[in-house]
């Protein structure tokens, strides 16, 4: 065993630390003087990710399956760093459309690996969880802003995952007495999205077609909205939840600004200078319309406002790409 290192004050058990989102929670805990365990096993997390911070004495990485349990993965790392103080449950299976091809493992993954996280809470003195929700638990709601007393009414078993899991962390909450914050991400972009999956968000597949010269496809006539929050900002959230022992919420986690895909596709042929043509596809199958947030929630219990404006957050995203060797008439179209 390592010798054990001063105990930091704080330290975050984040899993799918190795994530989109995950990573740059760690890169900020890590910055704030307390200590990261992430569990993560690169289903859709990278190495890459955490590569730069591989030798950090406050951080630990931990290959393990959230759903196979947390006590024997993360025992050495808090040995080694001392107990987790607050639990960052990011872990997931992020694909609305794998969720409806594969509900069972949907049930498996975004369900039931919240239950494993909560349980190791409880028995080991974690004092906060937060847990990252969807805007998938309102379905199709047609009402805009979205606000959090609106009855959820999922429409995809990643949907319903994702309210189950809040029920769970009510129900840790009232029976348990363990403190834990749900937050109801919208359209989260930024540095470290994959662009190259079918199920990637649309702002990584723009800026990534856009720097490549390659077309940029909208699905249906664009007049479609989305709440597109900068990944800096829903860090930010999370260890906003974090320093609260109360806020359960759900918060919606979003700008409260609705962009159309349109528009979004013009914003990004604009910052990256690019040539792409814009061009329409079928709409997507069964796909709502519109989808922004009432942020009032977050911004009282949390004192959570989305700080980065989309210019700003286009122009950190495509700075953040690295030259990408491959020609362009190998990308998917
Ligand atoms: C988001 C979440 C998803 C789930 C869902 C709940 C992301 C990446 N996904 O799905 O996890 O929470 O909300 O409602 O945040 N589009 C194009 N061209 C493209 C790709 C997308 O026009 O090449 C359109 C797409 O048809 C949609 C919009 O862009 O109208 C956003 O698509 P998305 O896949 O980024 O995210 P969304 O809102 O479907």
């Amino acid at each position: 065993m390592l010798p054990r290192m001063a105990t930091p004050s704080r330290v975050f058990l984040v899993t799918g630390g190795a994530g989109f989102i995950g990573s740059h929670v760690v890169e900020r805990v890590l910055a704030l003087g307390d200590a990261a365990v992430v569990v993560d096993n690169f289903s859709t997390g990278r190495r890459e990710n955490l590569a730069h911070l591989a030798g950090h004495d406050r951080f630990r990485l931990v290959e393990a399956n959230v759903v196979d349990g947390l006590w024997a993965a993360v025992k050495p790392a808090v040995e080694h760093l001392g107990p987790a103080t607050h639990l960052v449950h990011l872990a997931a299976q992020t694909s609305v459309v794998s969720s409806v091809q594969n509900p069972v493992d949907d049930v498996r993954i975004n369900y039931g690996a919240t239950v494993h996280a909560l349980e190791y809470a409880r028995h080991n003195g974690v004092q906060k969880v937060v847990f990252a929700s969807s805007a998938a638990t309102y379905g199709d709601e047609t009402e805009m802003p979205i606000a959090e007393a609106r009855a959820s009414a999922p429409v995809s078993p990643y949907g319903i995952n994702k309210l189950g899991s809040e029920l769970f962390l009510h129900y840790y909450r009232q029976v348990h007495g363990l403190p834990t914050t749900a937050l109801r991400f919208f359209n989260v972009y930024g540095p470290r999205q994959d662009p190259r999956s079918p199920y990637s968000g649309v702002i990584s597949v723009f800026v990534d077609r856009a720097v490549r010269g390659l077309p940029l496809t909208i699905f249906g006539d664009g007049t479609q909205t989305r709440d597109f929050v900068f990944v800096e900002d829903v860090v930010r959230a999370i260890l906003a939840a974090c320093e609260q022992s109360g806020a359960p919420g759900p918060y919606n986690v979003g700008t409260g600004r609705p962009t159309s895909i349109t528009d979004l596709a013009k914003a990004i042929v604009a910052a990256t200078g690019s040539a792409s043509p814009i061009q329409h596809a079928p709409s997507r199958a069964g796909e709502i319309v519109h989808s922004y947030a009432n942020v009032d929630a977050a911004r009282m219990a949390l004192g959570f406002r989305a700080e980065v404006a989309l210019e700003e957050g286009l122009a950190r995203t495509q700075s953040s790409l690295a030259p990408d060797p491959s020609p362009a008439t190998s990308a998917a179209s």
